[in-house]
């Protein structure tokens, strides 16, 4: 029987519209697919450039458990970004050409990977607030219509958690020590606290896939309300250790039940985002060195995947 492309559309959102999911093998419509494909490689890539400021660290970390811990961590990160890749590739996408499209500038990533990890404090700042905005837009994502992307996305939640809580008492135990260790904290809230926001992407009015997202329940909060929780979850974390948020505007709404808060610097996001962030070309730099080293591994695996 030939089904018309009327029907298969109309059987796409009916399933889209009863919170079913969508499998490799189901029909979809082009621009769906190609929503996924784009925003499930920019996150894989974001996985995997995000190794680079942590690991800059592993051999800096300040005792044998931290080095250990963060090792673990930075670990976890590249087994995200793996089964990003996969998921992606079952939609009939190589992965070579994702990486390829990455390595040669072509890809976005994550923003927030394109700040330099100055001090250890940075390592936690980064594990509290990057690791925290991840989890705030990926709790929805295990709900994403399409099965393979929301499936990776409850163990990549279950493995963030621990990220942020380490990230956190990092904080917590430097915001305990001296002043110097207090003013080391403060100084990576006071860099981190605005980039880690704009990882939310643009603001609903500019965001110009949201509504296509939402409606097919890919996206299920906009962007503006998964930052402002954001901002409502971190504030009395900051606060309990003694840190303070640098931003003069930000204030407590009751009307609204959440905070008001001062408005992001746009220009730099879109400066960041265009590939002239402080350290854009030193990630891809690093990353296409990997890369090239990595080459005869990649050459031993497929002589050794071809003998058997
Ligand atoms: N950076 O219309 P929208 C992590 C782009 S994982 C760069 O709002 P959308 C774990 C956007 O792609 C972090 N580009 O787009 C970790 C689009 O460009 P295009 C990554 C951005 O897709 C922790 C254009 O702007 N997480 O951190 C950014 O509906 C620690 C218009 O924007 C994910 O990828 C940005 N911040 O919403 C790892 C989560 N924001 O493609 C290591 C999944 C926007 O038209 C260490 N992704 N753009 O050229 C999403 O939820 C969505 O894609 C958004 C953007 C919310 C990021």
């Amino acid at each position: 029987m030939v089904v018309s492309q009327e029907q298969l559309t109309k059987q796409f959102n009916a399933y889209v519209a009863d919170d079913k999911k969508i499998e490799p093998k189901d029909w979809m419509p082009d621009a769906y697919r190609k929503t996924l494909v784009r925003q499930i490689s920019q996150h894989a890539h974001s996985e995997i450039i995000g190794m680079l400021p942590e690991g800059a660290w592993i051999t800096r970390a300040p005792s044998l458990k931290r080095k250990a811990i963060l090792l673990a961590k930075v670990q976890d990160e590249a087994g995200h970004g793996l089964y990003l890749y996969s998921a992606c590739e079952t939609l009939g996408v190589e992965r070579d050409d994702l990486v390829a499209d990455l390595l040669s500038g072509k890809a976005k990533y994550s923003s927030i990977f394109n700040y330099p990890s100055k001090t250890w404090a940075d390592i936690g700042a980064i594990g509290w607030l990057v690791d925290g905005a991840a989890i705030m837009n990926q709790v929805p994502l295990c709900r994403c219509s399409y099965g393979p992307y929301a499936r990776a996305m409850v163990r990549v939640c279950k493995e963030e958690s621990f990220h942020q809580r380490q990230g956190y008492t990092i904080m917590m135990e430097l915001m305990k020590g001296t002043k110097e260790q207090r003013d080391m904290a403060q100084d990576a809230l006071n860099r981190w606290w605005w980039p880690s926001l704009m990882m939310f992407g643009p603001s609903d009015k500019d965001s110009k896939h949201s509504a296509q997202s939402m409606s097919w329940n890919i996206k299920r909060f906009s962007n503006d309300e998964l930052r402002q929780r954001m901002v409502d979850m971190t504030v009395p974390q900051a606060e309990l250790i003694g840190l303070k948020i640098p931003d003069p505007d930000l204030k407590w709404n009751e009307k609204k039940g959440g905070y008001d808060f001062g408005e992001i610097n746009w220009d730099e996001f879109y400066e960041v985002i265009a590939g002239n962030g402080p350290c854009n070309e030193e990630r891809l730099e690093a990353r296409n060195k990997a890369h090239d080293d990595g080459e005869w591994v990649r050459k031993a695996a497929m002589a050794y995947a071809e003998k058997h």
